[in-house]
C-alpha cells in the first residue's frame, strides 16, 4: 500500500497537523479544553484523516512514534494556551485530551514517554487525559492495565472513548483506572429526534447515574445542535464535544472561544 511505505518519511517531513476540538462544560458552555485530532497533509492527496492512516500506521508500529510525536505537540499546545491564557480564562487554565491506540497502551515506553513530555514542557499532569477506547480495554489484563494505573496515581486523566458501543461489563469499570466516559456519538445522535427515543433517555440516565456514582464524569460527543445538548445537559452529562460549538480546527479557535465567555 503506498500509504502505508510512505508514513515513515512523512513523520520525518513534519507532514502530520493536529486539529483541536473543544470541549465545554455543558452547565455553564465554558471551555474546558480540547481533543487533539491528528491529519496528514500529503503531498499528493491532501488532507487525510486518521481513518485512513492510523490503522496503517497500527500495522506498521510506526503508531508509536507518531502517537509520541502527537502528544509532545499536544502537550506543548496546552502549556502555550496555559502560558498565555491561564488566567484570562474563567474555567481555569485550559485541558488537553490525546488518543493513545491500543499498540501504544502495550508499547513499553508509554508511561516514561508520558512523563518525559510532561517534565520537558513543565505541564501539570493533571492538564492531560489520555483517552483510550473502551473495546480496547475490554478484558484488558493487569500488565495492560498497570501503565495506565501509573498514570492515572500520577494526576493523568483517562477516558474510556466511544462508551457505549463494546460490551463491556459496567461493573467492570470498577476494576479500570479511569475517571471520564466519552459517550459514543450514537447516544447523540438519538437525541436529534423530538421527543427523543425513551428507552435511549432511560440508557443514557442508567449510564450518567452510575458513572456519577463511581466518581466518574461523562463527556458526550458529536453534539451537532442546542437542543441535543440542552437534553444532554438535563440528563446530567458534564461536558461536551461537536460541531455545535466548534469542527476540530487550529489551536488559536480555542482559545478565541474560550476567551469569547470571560
Ligand atoms: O475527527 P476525526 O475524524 O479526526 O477522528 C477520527 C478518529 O481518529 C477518532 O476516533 C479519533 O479517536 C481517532 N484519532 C484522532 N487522532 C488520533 C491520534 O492522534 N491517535 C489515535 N490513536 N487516534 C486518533
Ligand atoms: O476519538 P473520536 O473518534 O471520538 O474523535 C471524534 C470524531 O468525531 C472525529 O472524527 C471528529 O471529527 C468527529 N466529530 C466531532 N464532532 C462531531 C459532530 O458533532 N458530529 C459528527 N458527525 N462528527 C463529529
Ligand atoms: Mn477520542
Ligand atoms: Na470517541
Amino acid at each position: 500500500h503506498g500509504l502505508t511505505t510512505a508514513l515513515p518519511a512523512a513523520l520525518e517531513r513534519g507532514e502530520f497537523f493536529i486539529e483541536y476540538q473543544p470541549l465545554v462544560h455543558l452547565g455553564d458552555g465554558s471551555v474546558r479544553g480540547a481533543e487533539a485530532l491528528v491529519r496528514w497533509l500529503h503531498p499528493q492527496h491532501g488532507v487525510l484523516g486518521p481513518d485512513r492512516f492510523i490503522p496503517l500506521a497500527e500495522d506498521t508500529g510506526l503508531i508509536v512514534p507518531l502517537g509520541r510525536w502527537v502528544l509532545e505537540q499536544s502537550v506543548r499546545q496546552a502549556r502555550e494556551w496555559r502560558e498565555r491564557y491561564g488566567e484570562q480564562t474563567p474555567a481555569g487554565p485550559l485541558r488537553i485530551n490525546v488518543n493513545l491506540s491500543p499498540c501504544q497502551l502495550s508499547h513499553p515506553g508509554l508511561v516514561q514517554d508520558t512523563v518525559e513530555i510532561l517534565e520537558r514542557t513543565g505541564v501539570a499532569p493533571d492538564a492531560l487525559c489520555l483517552e483510550v477506547t473502551e473495546s480496547a480495554l475490554i478484558g484488558a489484563d493487569d500488565d495492560l492495565l498497570k501503565p495506565l494505573r501509573r498514570l492515572a496515581e500520577m494526576g493523568v486523566d483517562i477516558a474510556l472513548d466511544d462508551f457505549g458501543t463494546g460490551y463491556s461489563n459496567l461493573a467492570n469499570l470498577r476494576r479500570l483506572p479511569v475517571s471520564i466516559l466519552k459517550l459514543d456519538r450514537s447516544f447523540t445522535q438519538s437525541m436529534q429526534q423530538f421527543p427523543a427515543d425513551p428507552v435511549d433517555l432511560k440508557i443514557v440516565e442508567g449510564i450518567v447515574s452510575l458513572a456519577h456514582s463511581l466518581d466518574l464524569s461523562v463527556t458526550v460527543e458529536g453534539v451537532e445542535t442546542g437542543a441535543q445538548a440542552e437534553q444532554l445537559r438535563i440528563l446530567g452529562c458534564d461536558t461536551a464535544q461537536g460541531w455545535y460549538y466548534a469542527r476540530p480546527g487550529p489551536p488559536e479557535r480555542v482559545h478565541h472561544l474560550a476567551l469569547a465567555d470571560a
